[in-house]
């Protein structure tokens, strides 16, 4: 029987999230720390656990079918995947940073400057498209030390907080890309496989939407329901049931999260009461 094989990140920012969705999407598997492949008990697919960098090209020959892995990094290795769903972790952004010392008069502050990076291509690609003439140095890791030790003027990398660049006395100055975990698939896959992976896809979906979305319950007088209603737009069709108390009712319903968080004062000053968010483990639309 046909299996489908996933490579995920050994051990880095991606391994932990990428376990947790597998687990979540029902998908038992041991990870004990020096295999490099297991197997799902109760699911027919197999795990490798690779470095990301080696991720696309693994999957672009088959050696594994999908992969996760973020998107800076398939763009950056440009091999020919597909990407096949974008997962909502492991978001950050690629960006040019400077001395924070140094004044920034636009873009061609990098023309003749040497700017070191671990994305030379779409680093190169970007100063292409606006035309700056600059020298990439191509480096592996600790890119944000090269201003330090004389090795560039420059760097762009991958940020998140910013604390990275600012502890190496860097600034920002301009985001070339924004970047979250995907799912990439061979474009050549069985029948079979493609059977597998779209039972998993449908999985990872009610996930995601899981996380997005939160049961809420609150209690509110029968005469702010509609208020209510109108104050929570993603709530389509809520239930209303009597409460014991005359007058009262008790609504409940999906609402996405952030929505919710923006309008908790307005719920609050409608006269609901007693809210409870609850979260959602799986939600299929
Ligand atoms: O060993 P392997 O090659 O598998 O892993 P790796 O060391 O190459 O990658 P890893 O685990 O560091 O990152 C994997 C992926 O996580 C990246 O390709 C991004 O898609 C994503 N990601 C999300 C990040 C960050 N956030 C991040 N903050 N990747 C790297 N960083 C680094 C960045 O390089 C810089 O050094 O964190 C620092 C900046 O963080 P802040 O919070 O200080 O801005
Ligand atoms: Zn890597």
């Amino acid at each position: 029987m046909s299996e489908l094989k996933i490579a995920i990140q050994k051990s880095g920012r991606l391994s932990d999230n990428s376990h947790r969705l597998l687990e979540e999407c029902g998908i038992k598997f041991s990870n004990g720390t020096s295999v490099l492949k297991t197997r799902a008990a109760n699911f027919p697919v197999e795990i490798l656990f690779l470095r990301d960098d080696d991720i696309p090209q693994y999957v672009e020959q088959q050696v594994a079918d999908i992969g996760i892995l973020g998107e800076n990094m398939v763009l950056e290795k440009n091999k020919n995947v597909a990407v096949l769903e974008q997962l909502g972790f492991a978001q950050c952004r690629l960006s040019l940073a400077i001395r924070k010392e140094e004044s920034y008069p636009g873009l061609q502050y990098f023309n003749n400057k040497r700017v070191a990076t671990s994305y030379p291509r779409l680093l190169s690609d970007y100063f292409t498209e606006n035309n700056i003439k600059a020298e990439i140095e191509e480096i592996s890791g600790s890119v944000e030390i090269a201003p330090g030790i004389g090795l560039a003027d420059a760097v762009c990398d991958i940020v998140s907080s910013g604390s990275t660049l600012m502890t190496n006395g860097l600034r920002e100055v301009t985001t070339i890309l924004r970047s979250e975990a995907v799912i990439i698939g061979n474009k050549k896959l069985s029948e079979e496989k493609k059977a597998i992976l779209d039972r998993l896809l449908f999985r990872i979906r009610a996930v995601k939407n899981a996380r997005e979305n939160k049961y809420i319950l609150l209690n509110a007088p029968e005469a702010s329901i509609q208020e209510i209603c109108r104050i929570l737009p993603g709530m389509k069709s809520p239930t209303i049931l009597p409460l014991a108390e005359k007058g009262w009712c008790s609504l409940h319903s999906v609402v996405k999260e952030d929505e919710f968080w923006e309008r908790i004062d307005q719920l609050k000053s409608a006269g609901a009461e007693g809210i409870l968010v609850i979260p959602i483990e799986k939600m299929i639309k």
